[in-house]
């Protein structure tokens, strides 16, 4: 979700495509024994499952242009087995958008080697931009990006039919301590067809797929804050209106709606 590398993805992106066709893709089916451990199917009405998601709550980073509200059930609701984050164009303290952002931290993190699964169809439009990702619970004690960031989906309305995953982390070595690597993948029905977006970590070693497509695959950094590649992480949802990514606004694209089926976490053994 942070923003200072994109001419990074961007390079990664270029050398992606004059390279990769579809079959180049590793599976992303799983070689481990997956056992079922945390998972909301968001069934039921109204707001999100308070045992499993809390939100975060007014503008939060990237001077991004929406104000992230809290269990307000027009940005954030169960229906028909969904959820549904809803981004408005609307004047709401003092943002110009609403939207909103649940995470499980404190309620759940995953720890250890694991995969999660999302089944989500995404928003669209100029201005856009929808997360699926994970963080370290470390960060309140040593803050971003020493805690390590997985992003597992990101979509940006600028580029349209692309999805991009990508990692964060620090390192003590170079002017810029805040080091990233990503990837991203061409992909269509991304707003009219729901697709799975996840991410597996076992070992060392942390890949993110798109359906049966692995797209970027890393290795723990040597060099990375201690133990944060490894440690226990939670996830995020949200999605975002403007900023250092999103860019440009288009008013006329709203409503939007970033539609979850599921979450489905498994450890691996
Ligand atoms: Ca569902």
């Amino acid at each position: 979700m942070k923003t200072n590398t994109i001419l990074a993805m961007v390079s990664g992106a270029l050398l992606l495509s004059s390279t990769a066709t579809a079959q180049d893709y590793p599976s992303s089916k799983s070689t481990s024994k997956k056992t079922l451990i945390w998972r909301d199917e968001f069934n039921g009405k109204g707001l999100p499952d308070p045992a499993k998601w809390g939100y975060e709550e007014g503008f939060i980073r990237n001077r991004e242009s929406q104000y992230y509200t809290r269990a307000r059930q027009e940005n954030c609701f169960r229906k028909g087995g969904k959820l549904i984050i809803r981004s408005l164009k609307e004047n709401y303290q003092n943002a110009s958008y609403t939207s909103a952002s649940i995470n499980t931290l404190g309620k759940q993190q995953f720890e250890g080697d694991f995969r999660i699964e999302i089944r989500a169809k995404l928003p669209q439009g100029q201005g856009i931009w929808p997360a699926l990702w994970m963080m370290g619970t470390n960060i309140q004690q040593v803050g971003w990006p020493k805690c390590f960031e997985f992003d597992i989906m990101e979509f940006v309305g600028h580029t349209p039919n692309t999805v991009h995953g990508t990692f964060h982390w620090w390192e003590p070595e170079g002017k810029d301590k805040h080091k990233s690597k990503g990837s991203t993948i061409k992909e269509s029905d991304l707003h009219n067809k729901f697709h799975v977006y996840g991410i597996e970590r076992k070992g060392d070693t942390a890949k993110v797929f798109i359906d049966d497509k692995v797209y970027f695959t890393m290795t723990a950094p040597p060099n990375a804050y201690q133990g944060s590649f490894r440690g226990p992480v939670y996830l995020l949802m949200n999605t975002a209106i403007g900023g250092e990514w999103g860019g440009k606004i288009d008013d006329a694209i709203f409503p939007q709606e970033f539609v979850i089926d599921y979450v489905r976490a498994y450890r691996l053994d």
